[in-house]
């Protein structure tokens, strides 16, 4: 309970696996308040922006509230009978292996534990692979090299009391932005901890680095082989921890081959990192997906944990190699057997004994006896008509797989396809037969685990509008009908929850270590009030730290060190595509943004995809500063804005990953990235596609905002939520008949009040559409990148806005820019005029004059930016 009386229920983050705790009171109304819970391990009381608006996307606006069926509405019973017919007549017909699951790490354990249970036990087939093949399948590949299972050694506490830590192609700052916290509040406390940011762009986690290595794209291996040769040169290898290791002098030697110039890095800076590395003993490397999304994924994780194996830096406090999960749920997926190639428990599908005891243990008719297919040779078998029935759950493949456009094809032709979502307005929902409605989070109860291995509640709070129920509700249905019911009879998460826990002793038999099985008696009262709770807890053990005791879980209890050899990613620069292509994350969205982009605060961020694009590179290919440029690959194409800045690399671009064909249909990244794959792991390079670029150069250019949403048809469009309504950017060839007509479509204002300017001549149209005196909506179109202030038209929707056609604001209401602190609304303007005026120097002066960075934190590297940006600009003057 708080001050305002009414009780607090605790629950957890559904973003990024920090896993942070949240407090949430439900206000009666499907409203909902939400606030960091100061008692979780994970963040103590911290949230980043997106959690902190999550009371901003949990209205029921745009939800499904019933299953379809051919886009017609359909009864549940209909639906579920439906599926379970189709997927019973597929294995009839064609057998197991004709049917496929694709799910996500966004799912909750017992969703996960269902689908698995029902997929691998009792269709007999382990055709189920989920979205963490996308994104953890590297690093499940590398523990499992290494360690003998898929374990994080250490816990959060680690960043903290570590004296170096190295960040690997991870964003902290936007991507674990509570993390990233933690790890900047250590910092402030002791100036001596050092960290390294290994990353080919220049990203807002830069800020808190000692140094910065800006590699080449795709070089991180040749980079640790590097590091370990220094080591084992400059005397830090623990040779007293490598009885524990087997392999260490074959790795040294493919180590020894020097490709350090792959790195494109000076020699020099290499040294420094190399000696910091060398001389701290608590070091810990936290790495993400600019390790994983490689062709060479798994590779450069054993190159990492090979320099934590050799220093015998692992499982001790402040030590230990750290993959940080992207999703909520993306551990709790791989402790559950989400995977194609994995059983639940960290139980391996190859092994005979493995399979038995847990066919056992379930009573299962037939068990998969071989790994399933892995996302992208799942969706290329459905392309070529062999998975003749998909069930596609809590992810979006239309949009976030490589190859996308190909993917999207494939789906649109596969036989039988159901999607359950809590939306149908996704690019994958629209290609359903059947269409089923999920409860969402707020809606349901159930476990997720983040990275440090701290399994927590998600709990309900909301009622899911309309008929939409759970994941794992509508899976253990289905397993019903399909003729289990016995298996399949859950009628709480509680009970699956506790099955888990008892399969989980059988694993504990097996020696594995993820062992949950003090848990499998909990009563329904102990799950409903589970605190946060690291794994393993048995009898004898909770939480902690793994393999400090050099104990692995290889068959001859050694770990494992790799010989490795640097590879450069899969495609090649060439003349005809020159550039290599990074993709990733911005601070405030979330994937395919179902869920950020309801929140006009999360939605000013950045409200349009860009290219980041170095200026050289910028000049050499015509492009201008926010022109819009085109990026084709041997796959696919797409249209961002040009956003030049020499935080990427001369020859690599960026581009966000975010837009939809609900949002920007000809920004969507992956139609562009090729479907290359890692050949250990299955994880493909979302990281170095090659493309050529040439600029777009429409014939006209447009600016809109609107009270209400529109409707674009322009060859490209942006469009994202505001305050006050929606705005949008538009770029076309044609020029239209009639502005008139064109905004009056683009608005659906067939009778409003119009005001406008034209000059035909100069290709230049200002439109208003009025009822009475408020504004409706507002067109500024241009021959070249439209210039008006932004941020101040995207206000003026349902206000009474007489002069909207200056595209100006007027001199008494200065435009504030572009937002910087979601939180309080701070725009760029409002910063650099303050910081002029009142000679701020600090964050925390910002804090105190503008409020901005004082809440959630998430943007405080972009304040340090601007702060520097205005130190440089004054020392020029
Ligand atoms: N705001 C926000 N946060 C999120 C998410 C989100 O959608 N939005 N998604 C969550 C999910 S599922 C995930 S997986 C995580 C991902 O978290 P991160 O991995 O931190 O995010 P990315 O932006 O995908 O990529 C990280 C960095 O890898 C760099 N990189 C690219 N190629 C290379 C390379 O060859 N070597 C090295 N060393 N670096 C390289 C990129 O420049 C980029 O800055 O974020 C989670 N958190
Ligand atoms: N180019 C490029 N591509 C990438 C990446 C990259 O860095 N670059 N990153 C990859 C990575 S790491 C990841 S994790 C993936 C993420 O990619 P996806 O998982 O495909 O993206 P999301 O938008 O998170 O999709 C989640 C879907 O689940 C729905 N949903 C929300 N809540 C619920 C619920 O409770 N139940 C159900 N059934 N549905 C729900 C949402 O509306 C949404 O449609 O993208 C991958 N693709
Ligand atoms: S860091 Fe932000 S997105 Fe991640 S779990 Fe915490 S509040 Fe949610
Ligand atoms: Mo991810």
């Amino acid at each position: 309970m708080d001050g305002a009386g009414l009780p607090e229920t605790r629950s957890t983050c559904p973003y990024c696996g920090v896993g942070c705790g949240v407090l949430l009171r439900a206000d009666g109304q499907g409203g909902l308040t939400v606030r960091g819970d100061p008692d979780h391990p994970a963040n103590k009381g911290r949230l980043c922006s997106k959690g902190l608006a999550l009371g901003e996307t949990t209205s029921t606006e745009g939800r499904l509230r019933h299953p379809s069926i051919n886009g017609q509405e359909a009864t549940w019973d209909t639906a579920l009978q439906t599926v379970a017919d189709r997927f019973s007549q597929a294995i009839r017909d064609h057998g197991p292996d004709s049917v496929a699951f694709y799910v996500s790490g966004q799912m909750l354990t017992e969703d996960y534990y269902v689908a698995n249970k029902l997929m691998k036990g009792f269709i007999g087939s382990a055709n189920i692979d989920t979205n963490s093949r996308l994104c953890m399948a590297s690093t499940v590949a590398g523990h499992r090299r290494a360690f003998g299972t898929d374990t994080v050694p250490g816990t959060y506490e680690d960043l903290e009391q570590a004296d170096l830590v190295v960040l690997v192609g991870s964003n902290l700052a936007w991507c674990h932005p509570v993390l990233y916290q933690r790890l900047a509040a250590a910092k402030k406390q002791r100036p001596d901890l050092k960290v390294v940011v290994i990353d080919p762009r220049r990203t807002a986690t830069c800020d808190l680095a000692d140094l910065h290595l800006q590699l080449r794209a795709g070089s991180d291996v040749a980079l640790f082989n590097g590091l370990l040769t220094a080591l084992s040169e400059g005397g830090a290898v623990d040779y007293a921890y490598l009885s524990h290791v087997d392999g260490f002098d074959t790795a040294l030697v493919a180590a020894s081959v020097d490709r350090m110039n792959e790195t494109g890095l000076d020699r020099r800076d290499i040294q420094t990192f190399f000696n910091l590395f060398l001389r701290t003993n608590r070091t810990v490397t936290v790495f993400s997906q600019g390790v994983n999304q490689s062709s060479a994924g798994a590779d450069k994780v054993n190159a990492i944990l090979n320099c934590h194996l050799a220093t015998g830096r692992i499982g001790r406090p402040g030590m230990g190699p750290f993959s940080v999960t992207g999703q909520p749920n993306a551990m709790g997926g791989r402790e559950v057997g989400g995977l194609a190639n994995m059983l639940a428990c960290h139980l391996e599908i190859e092994n005979p004994d493995h399979r038995q005891a847990v066919r056992t243990f379930w009573d299962a008719p037939v068990m998969a006896d071989h790994a399933g297919l892995k996302a992208v040779d799942l969706f290329r078998a459905v392309g070529q008509g062999q998975i003749k029935a998909l069930w596609i759950i809590h992810t979006n493949p239309a949009v976030t797989m490589p190859d996308a456009d190909a993917v999207r094809d494939a789906i649109k032709g596969c036989d039988f396809t159901v999607v359950s979502d809590i939306t149908g307005a996704t690019d994958t929902a629209r290609l359903a037969h059947v269409l089923l409605p999920a409860a969402a989070w707020g809606e349901k109860d159930g476990t997720v685990t983040n990275s440090d291995r701290t399994i927590s509640r998600q709990r309900a709070v909301l009622s899911p509008p309309g008929h939409a129920r759970p994941d794992w509700d509508i899976l253990s249905e289905v397993g019903r009908r399909m003729g289990w019911h016995k298996a399949f009879d859950y009628e709480t998460p509680a009970e699956i929850f506790r099955e888990y826990a008892a399969l989980s002793h059988i694993a504990g038999q097996f020696d594995r270590d993820f062992d949950i099985s003090a848990l499998s008696d909990l009563s329904d009262h102990g799950y409903e009030t589970l605190p946060p709770t690291r794994w393993p807890v048995t009898a004898t053990r909770q939480g902690g730290r793994f393999f400090a005791d050099g104990q692995f879980y290889t068959p001859n209890g050694k770990a494992q060190m790799l010989a490795l050899q640097y590879r450069p990613p899969a495609a090649k620069t060439g003349p005809r595509y020159p550039f290599r292509l990074n993709t990733g994350r911005i601070r405030d969205q979330w994937h395919t943004m179902t869920r950020t982009a309801l929140s006009p605060r999360l939605s000013a961020h950045l409200a349009e995809p860009f290219l980041e694009i170095h200026p050289d590179d910028a000049a050499r290919t015509g492009l201008g500063p926010a022109s819009l440029v085109r990026v084709t690959s041997p796959v696919g194409t797409a249209i961002l804005r040009t956003l030049i800045t020499d935080r990427v690399r001369k020859g690599e671009v960026f581009a966000p990953m975010h837009w939809t064909s609900d949002t920007a249909p000809s920004a969507q990244i992956d139609a562009v990235v090729p479907d290359v794959v890692d050949p250990v792991s299955g994880q493909p390079e979302s990281k170095a596609a090659v493309v050529a670029l040439s600029p777009y150069n429409a014939g006209w250019y447009g600016f809109a905002v609107s009270a209400a949403p529109m409707s674009p048809t322009s060859e490209y469009w942006a469009m994202s939520r505001t305050p006050a309504g929606w705005r949008a950017e538009l770029a076309a060839d044609t020029v239209p008949e009639t502005w008139e007509g064109y905004g009056r479509l683009l608005f659906g204002l067939t009778d409003a009040r119009l005001q406008i300017l034209q000059d035909t001549g100069r290709g230049m149209a200002r439109l208003a559409f009025y009822q009475r005196d408020t504004l409706l909506a507002a067109l500024f179109v241009a021959r070249d990148p439209v210039a008006v202030m932004r941020d101040y038209l995207v206000t003026l929707p349902g206000a009474e806005a007489p002069l909207v056609l200056t595209g100006q604001s007027p001199a008494n209401m200065p435009d504030p820019g572009p937002i910087v602190c979601s939180c309080f609304g701070v725009g760029m303007n409002t910063l650099l005029a303050a910081i002029e005026t009142q000679s701020l120097t600090t964050v925390d002066q910002i804090g105190a004059a503008l409020q901005a960075g004082t809440n959630c934190g998430s943007c405080r590297p972009e304040l340090t930016a601007l702060l520097t940006r205005a130190k440089v600009a004054e020392a020029a003057e």
